[in-house]
């Protein structure tokens, strides 16, 4: 991964500068000698009432909060159920998901629980004779002295508003809000795609480009290694199969010698498995590289976690207008024929059109239709050695991440006008589907 450095504008140079000009004093001498107990007495009780207001108000403001979890289920009664949302990655069912997604949020944004409402998320959706019934998982922060009764009752009654005022999506209550324990909200959410850990979104605020991830940012990441050595990326679709670029194994094709790692680290992962077969697509042409991609069979299924999550794949429809913001990570160098790193690495990019890509002054015609360009055309951030096969992904509109691109090629790195080149992954979900029992 290569950055380019956030060097600090000249910051000014505070100095502070105290004149203290002594004159002989007029004060009379009774009132110079102050009592050094008082003094002391006074700065102390400064300090200690100092210190138990700071103490309050990080108590009150950040250790009072509380999150808590709410499961319910909501008949949609204007939409008919039909077997494409009996698949959680069909468009049909994201697309209802959403729909209901933004219907609960947006309620909650206009209602006095504005504040304390964090998220909703769809986690099924089910028959009822001809309608849907949506199962879904609600996050709130409330401070700690609300009780539990009082929280649960006013959750409901903003969504009994809900129900009477959603416009074009017709809902009903079916079942009871019921409230979850973390542990059991991280059971159900850990089986989602391309969600983050506590429902978390990045912040436009985190500086990213080339900066260290923390664990669980991008949980899906995974490290290959040849002889228990970094040599590619790969990207967790399903509990067995793993997403790599098809050149990572022309040479390299012993599965007894792949270890793949989980966890930011490297040197001390989370969890480790072998792999029992390398799928590489049959049309791979090294010398253009067309279809660099490959699949890889786990030799024992990883559990989800915490921090060990699979991605959501695109939609083949699903498109990807260049000038938007995706983020590619791995542990590969940070400069052409550098080492690899140990800890892994994030970077923002752009989407850039194959257009733009195939200028001349760029890769001059070398972008082919299963291929995508990301990066920044003036240069400075990019993938690299030891990244390939890494994740390029997408946040939607859901607050899912999703894989557009794998790393694959590119002329040297983060160089002007030579941005990094991906395998387009909508180009592969077929193949995908067909190769990997998922
Ligand atoms: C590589 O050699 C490589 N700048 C990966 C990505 C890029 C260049 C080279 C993109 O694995």
């Amino acid at each position: 991964m290569i950055s380019l450095q956030h060097i600090p504008e000249d910051g000014a140079q505070w100095s502070l500068n105290f004149s203290l000009v002594l004159r002989p004093s007029r004060v009379p001498s009774a009132s110079r000698s102050v009592n050094p107990y008082i003094v002391c007495f006074v700065v102390i009780a400064v300090v200690v009432i100092l210190a138990v207001t700071t103490s309050l108000l990080v108590y009150f403001l950040a250790l009072g909060q509380k999150y808590y979890f709410y499961r319910s289920s909501f008949q949609i009664l204007n939409v008919q159920y039909t077997d494409e949302l009996s698949s959680t990655v069909t468009q049909k069912y994201r697309t209802l998901s959403g729909r209901i997604e933004s219907t609960i949020t947006r309620g909650f944004i206009e209602s006095n629980l504005r504040k304390q409402f964090i998220r909703a998320h769809v986690i099924s959706l089910r028959q009822s004779g001809s309608d849907v019934i949506a199962d879904i998982v609600m996050k709130f922060k409330f401070t700690k002295d609300n009780n539990e009764p009082s929280v649960k009752r006013r959750i409901e009654s903003v969504l009994q508003q809900i129900m009477n005022n959603s416009e074009n999506l017709e809902m009903n209550t079916s079942g009871e809000l019921t409230q979850i324990t973390d542990q059991d909200t991280e059971n159900i959410l850990t089986q989602e795609c391309g969600l983050r850990p506590d429902l978390t979104t990045l912040s436009d605020e985190r500086i990213i480009g080339g900066t260290k991830a923390k664990e669980g940012d991008w949980p899906w990441q995974v490290s290959l290694q040849w002889s228990n050595l970094h040599h590619c990326g790969g990207v967790l679709i399903s509990k067995k199969w793993i997403l790599s670029a098809a050149h990572c194994f022309t040479s390299r094709s012993d599965t007894l010698q792949w270890t793949v790692t989980f966890g930011i680290s490297t040197t001390f992962p989370k969890e480790r498995r072998g792999i029992k077969t390398i799928l590489i697509h049959n049309n791979y042409k090294p010398e253009t590289q067309e279809n660099d991609i490959a699949l890889l069979q786990l030799d024992r299924e990883v559990t989800f976690t915490r921090n060990i999550r699979m991605v959501c794949l695109p939609d083949a429809s699903q498109n990807i207008p260049p000038g938007t913001t995706a983020y590619v990570t791995g542990w590969g160098s940070q400069r052409y024929t550098g080492s690899i790193v140990p800890d892994l690495e994030q970077a923002r990019v752009k989407i850039i059109s194959t257009k733009v890509c195939n200028a001349p002054s760029s890769y001059n015609g070398a972008i082919l239709p299963g291929m995508l360009c990301a990066g920044l055309l003036q240069g400075g951030v990019d993938a690299c050695q030891g990244d390939s096969g890494g994740p390029l992904v997408q946040e939607d509109a859901r607050q899912l991440w999703f894989l557009v691109g794998i790393v694959s090629w590119g002329y040297k790195c983060a160089l002007p006008d030579k941005p990094g080149v991906y395998t387009l992954v909508t180009a592969y979900r077929d193949w995908i589907y067909q190769h990997a029992e998922i």
